[in-house]
């Protein structure tokens, strides 16, 4: 410990401090869920010893050498009694890259293990990694589905990227061995990708989005849904729509799968994001919908609107007006706890109930996909309340 700078000491019992702190429900009201008022991971939660050469006698001025920039889109899993955050941890140098943290509380406490993930190097042009959907599937493994990213050699412009399918697979979240990404042959690009947690005829389903282009969906016209058959080498041919984007609504841009869906009495419920232009740039939103249990592809119910919106400082950031969510999770009490993360920039939390987000999910009315009909359902909420308080 002789040679260990002394700011160290100092730096780490202020993130002590931190990740002592116990978060507690904010004064956000709505029936459907609490927020909660301290975002759960940020890029002060990532160790010291990532990002400092904690040696007085290489680091005299205790620099930082490999800074975090943010911490955000977070897969989630409850297992054994402990919630597991894994990470997108963006470092100063823009590459993403992910960690696991834990902790016994849902909304506090999450300390990330020793070590980042280190991916095996199987794709030699990727460049970025990001997004991992965690999912326990009935196989017996937990498998990651995250987006791999490359540049696009084929055109001049600098920027250009090509998405795809990223897959790995864990028993115990320290050991993960990657398969091939995934090919969906109709679909040239894929991102925001989740594989359902049960088998579906027998086969793998994954839910995708097709994607023109790296920004753009072009003419993918939503969520989609397809099946392979052997995970190891996972080829999807057809992809049917589940949640298709709509004029004039929260998903008008593009969509795309959240969490991996949360199965209930009612239905597969699903967390996903919507996306819409506006003058200040994109303004991205979490909003949910049921699927059949039967047919998980097929929707059965789609509430009006967003769920989560960005709120107060959560509009704020990198890119600011996102909320994001590829992480939920249910513990023995029903309790769901939904990660989402503001402004590409800290990851919250949001906790409800299976009954509450039941309620919500079916009995909240659909868009009726003008105003003068939105102006209508109003008022027959209106009305019927006036009668309720004898006031007509
Ligand atoms: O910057 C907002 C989000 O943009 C992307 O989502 P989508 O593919 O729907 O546009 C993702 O890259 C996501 O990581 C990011 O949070």
């Amino acid at each position: 410990m002789k040679n260990v700078h002394p700011m160290y000491k100092k730096l780490l019992a202020q993130q002590e401090e931190l990740l002592k702190r116990k978060n507690e429900k904010s004064e956000f009201y709505n029936g459907i869920y609490d927020r909660y008022k301290y975002p759960v991971l940020t890029n002060k939660h990532v160790p010291i010893m990532w990002q400092y050469d904690l040696d007085k006698r290489t680091n005299p001025y205790f620099q930082e050498r490999l800074g975090i920039n943010a911490v955000m889109n977070s897969g989630a899993l409850y297992m054994n009694g402990k919630y597991y955050l894994v990470a997108r941890i963006e470092g100063n140098d823009r590459k993403s890259f992910f960690g696991v943290a834990e902790s016994k509380s849902p909304v506090d406490g999450f300390r990330f293990h020793d070590y980042p993930i280190l991916l095996e190097d199987t794709c030699p042009e990727e460049t970025n990694v990001y997004d991992m959907r965690l999912t326990k599937h009935e196989d017996g493994y937990i498998y990651g589905v995250f987006c791999s990213e490359s540049k696009d050699k084929t055109v001049k412009d600098l920027s250009a990227a090509v998405a795809a399918a990223g897959i790995v697979r864990t028993k115990d979240l320290e050991h993960w061995e990657r398969l091939d990404n995934l090919k969906t042959l109709h679909s040239p690009q894929q991102r925001n990708v989740v594989l359902h947690p049960e088998f579906v005829n027998g086969k793998y389903a994954f839910y995708t989005r097709p994607m023109d282009d790296f920004i753009d969906t072009g003419s993918g016209g939503g969520i989609g849904f397809g099946l392979c058959d052997d995970i190891r080498h996972a080829v999807i041919d057809e992809e049917k729509m589940t949640s298709i984007r709509k004029y004039h609504t929260i998903t008008e841009v593009k969509n795309g799968a959240g969490a991996v869906p949360i199965k209930t009495d009612a239905g597969w419920i699903h967390i996903a994001h919507g996306v819409r232009n506006t003058a200040a740039g994109l303004r991205y939103v979490i909003y949910a919908f049921a699927t059949d249990l039967k047919d998980p592809s097929k929707v059965i119910a789609e509430p009006s609107g967003l769920l989560i919106a960005p709120r107060g400082i959560e509009r704020v950031g990198d890119v600011s007006n996102v909320v994001f969510t590829n992480g939920a999770v249910v513990n023995e009490k029903n309790e769901v706890y939904i990660y989402y993360a503001s402004s590409d920039t800290r990851m919250h939390v949001a906790g409800t109930t299976i009954d509450k987000l039941v309620d919500y999910v079916f009995n909240t009315p659909a868009d009726p996909g003008r105003s003068v009909l939105c102006v209508e359902q109003r008022c027959d909420l209106i009305r019927d309340n006036l009668k309720l308080l004898g006031k007509k």
